[in-house]
């Protein structure tokens, strides 16, 4: 080298530093700490998500084997409440629900104050039976899709009443049915509206209609009594379940 170059690269050329370059040093280290960061982030990140994911997969199968678990309970359970239908109380070769004397003793089922013979009052017997459908699901369709829901457990108002009293001895589904065939003209009458219709008794306007014509309808001011039924129109029907010593 020329002796007349040695101040231009002395200018253009950081001048070395004892123990090493420190500037061009600590540029490389910056940018492999920034990689680092990322990587590590990136790898934190991922590791949550995965097990956020794996904690949802687990979380949704255990409900859905809660949900497969409640609905075949609920199948089970809504056909188990409904065997009394198919019994044979007094062994007469007539199932319950087709008996006009469920429990044998002479007196029919709807003016009888032990229909079922168990022993316990028929107004007993109801709320013991409404009791144990609390909780039940609301048949939000009301039997619009067809039985589906209504075999897996949901029910309307009325089934409360027309449930509870068929637990109790009296099958309001066949007291409706006979009294049809002899006073048709106490329903509606509409092409549809006949015991044929399997929700010929689930409909409020009609169970009104038996009642009324029936003489079963209290007259205003009367005290109630827990198990009376109670409508409201046509269209809700509910039952007493206390009455309170003011009356209400
Ligand atoms: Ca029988
Ligand atoms: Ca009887
Ligand atoms: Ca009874």
């Amino acid at each position: 080298m020329s002796r007349g170059l040695k101040p231009f690269f002395r200018k253009m050329m950081p001048r070395p530093r004892r123990g090493g370059d420190k500037n061009s040093g600590s540029f490389l280290q910056v940018e492999i700490k920034k990689e680092n960061k990322i990587s590590v982030f990136l790898s934190v990140f991922f590791s949550f998500v995965f097990k956020a994911v794996k904690s949802l997969l687990i979380l949704f199968n255990i409900l859905l084997f809660v949900l497969a678990i409640t609905v075949i309970h609920s199948y089970v359970s809504a056909e188990k409440w409904l065997e009394h239908r198919y019994a044979d109380t007094d062994k007469d070769g007539i199932i319950n629900m087709n008996d006009p004397d469920v429990d044998g003793d002479g007196i029919p089922n709807i003016t009888d104050t032990d229909p079922n013979g168990n022993g316990i009052h028929v107004r007993e017997d109801v709320l013991k039976a409404a009791r144990t459908l609390i909780g039940r699901p609301y048949d939000q369709f009301n039997a619009g899709c067809g039985d589906i829901l209504w075999k897996f457990g949901a029910i309307v108002c009325i089934d409360v009443v027309n449930l509870s009293f068929e637990r109790a001895g009296i099958y309001f589904e066949k007291e409706l049915r006979d009294h049809y065939k002899k006073s048709p003209k106490s329903y509606v009458s509409r092409s549809w509206n006949n015991p044929s219709d399997k929700n010929f008794a689930r409909r409020v306007r009609n169970f009104r209609a038996f009642c009324t014509a029936k003489g079963y309808i209290l007259p205003d001011g009367a005290a109630l009594k827990p198990a009376d039924i109670v409508m409201f129109g046509n269209s809700h029907a509910a039952l007493i379940e206390k009455v309170n010593e003011d009356g209400s």
